[in-house]
């Protein structure tokens, strides 16, 4: 299961929303995901691709935020309805984390975990410069959760839940 589908499978789990996820390779794909076919599904050729009756949708926060709408009243709440404020500070470390924590921390991902497995040399300029990055972030972390028992506030969200597969 690639990175970004990850989120979307623990986002099912937390729903309760009994489904199979489907990363989106076709045969002959590999583990890209680019290739052949589904284009209308992946149009930048990557996973993951999602699709509930007649939505289609690609972009795995994108697909996450629609099944905790969707699926609000099912499984542990992870999003806020009915309160503008609540759900602009939900919005607010969604984007710390597609904006700050994954830019570095995938890079990191990359570099450790996933060159080593395919035989390619890691950047240590890129580790280090990243390390750094990365460091600067998880220290806002702390400092938010120092004030709130979760990144968004009081409640359990769907806000911490998109760094897991990196992590
Ligand atoms: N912003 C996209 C990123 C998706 C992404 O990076 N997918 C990777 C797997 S985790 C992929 O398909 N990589 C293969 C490629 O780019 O060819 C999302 O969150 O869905």
């Amino acid at each position: 299961m690639s990175v970004a589908s990850y989120n979307i499978d623990v986002m099912k789990r937390e729903n309760e929303i009994a489904s199979t996820i489907d990363d989106g390779a076709l045969p002959g794909e590999g583990l890209s995901g680019r290739g052949r076919g589904l284009s209308d599904l992946k149009p930048f050729g990557q996973v993951p691709a999602f699709e509930d009756g007649d939505l289609k949708l690609f972009e795995s926060r994108a697909i996450t935020k629609y099944i905790a709408h969707e699926y609000a009243e099912k499984g542990t709440q992870l999003i806020v309805t009915n309160d503008s404020k609540k759900m602009a500070i939900i919005t607010v470390w969604l984007e710390v984390e597609a904006q700050q924590y994954d830019q570095a921390a995938s890079k990191l991902l990359w570099e450790l975990h996933f060159k080593p497995l395919f035989g390619i040399p890691t950047d240590p300029k890129v580790v280090e410069e990243n390390e750094s990055k990365l460091s600067s972030v998880l220290g806002i972390y702390e400092k938010r959760l120092s004030e709130t028992k979760y990144l968004a506030g009081e409640c359990f969200s769907f806000s911490p839940l998109n760094p897991i597969s990196t992590t």
